[in-house]
């Protein structure tokens, strides 16, 4: 059965499913995740150039995976690199750490087939929650959802949240860092670090797409550590947001009407995307009290 859009395409109501996974040695984690899985069309594993046995193993548990090797560095590029190799009509971000839970899938894929572009995961609506958000992250989430919200007037209740899930055709009108785009060894793009979940939330709304949010509940890790560093990543977050407001700001924001009540949809368009977005340069302390300069 086919459903037709606000935006007049016809979409189906039984999607193909990619789930895309970035892994930076997740290999034990992956012993339990892979086997989790619901059968879907496609899975793809997105290697960051793991020194564990993380291709071994997902070669193992599941032959038919596709194996991407990142090309630059970071969870964004890893992402960028999973959505290009992605054939389904569906895209479900999916970390390999045991922190997102399988059973919620079909909970985004409904999002989508009611009529949302991008289906968001979030930890702070009634019926979620995290086991794995420590409370100094929790704070800075907080805070930069905040941000978000006063400057994109959005209505995010999770900014830095990486279980999310969408249509696969929308990736064009978010003119995400392309995988291809070479850089010096080492450096990454801006969009290529854990700002990328920042990226895709700003830039569905200035592309005028429709968001819905899920109720998520996040598992904690079952093995290892966080990549995360909250306060280095975190500047970074917050670099993205003013620089996606500058670059929404050079267009024109016409906001719609809300879309019926419980639905939690919300539109805001049309808007041009900034496609010159700089290198992100590595920053500090300094950077940190001039974003806030520019908040201010
Ligand atoms: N390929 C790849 N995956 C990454 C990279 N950084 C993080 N990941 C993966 O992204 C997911 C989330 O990362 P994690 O370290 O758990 O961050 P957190 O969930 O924000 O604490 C995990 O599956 C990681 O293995 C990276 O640079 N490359
Ligand atoms: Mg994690």
């Amino acid at each position: 059965m086919a459903i037709q859009t606000t935006r007049g395409h016809a979409r189906t109501a039984d999607p193909t499913i990619s789930i895309v996974i970035p892994a930076l040695n997740e290999a034990r984690n992956l012993e339990r995740v892979l086997p989790e899985l619901p059968a879907v069309h496609q899975v793809v594993l997105v290697d960051g150039g793991s020194v564990d046995d993380t291709v071994e193993v997902a070669r193992r548990l599941m032959p038919a995976v596709d194996v991407v090797q990142q090309t630059r560095r970071g969870k964004g590029n890893a992402l960028v690199c999973g959505f290009a190799a992605a054939t389904g009509d569906v895209v479900v971000m999916f970390d390999a750490d045991g922190s997102a839970d399988p059973a919620e899938i079909p909970a985004f894929v409904d999002a989508l087939t009611a009529g949302a572009d991008f289906a968001k995961g979030s930890r702070f609506r009634p019926g979620g929650g995290s086991h794995d958000i420590t409370r100094f992250r929790g704070l800075g989430n907080r805070f930069l959802n905040i941000v978000t919200n006063l400057l994109l007037r959005t209505r995010y209740t999770d900014l830095c949240y990486g279980y999310n899930a969408f249509w696969r055709e929308v990736l064009p009108q978010l003119a995400l860092p392309s995988h291809l785009s070479p850089v010096g060894a080492g450096a990454m793009l801006w969009g290529d670090g854990f700002e990328i979940e920042t990226v895709l939330n700003c830039r569905v709304v200035a592309a005028g797409l429709a968001v819905t949010e899920v109720p998520s509940i996040e598992r904690s890790r079952f093995f290892g550590v966080s990549n995360l560093n909250a306060v280095r990543d975190g500047v970074r977050v917050l670099r993205t947001i003013l620089a996606e407001r500058r670059a929404a700001r050079r267009g024109t924001v016409v906001e719609l009407p809300d879309s019926p009540a419980g639905s939690d949809v919300r539109r805001i368009g049309p808007v041009t995307v900034d496609h010159q977005l700089p290198v992100l340069t590595p920053c500090g302390a300094q950077d940190y009290a001039d974003a806030l300069e520019q908040i201010a």
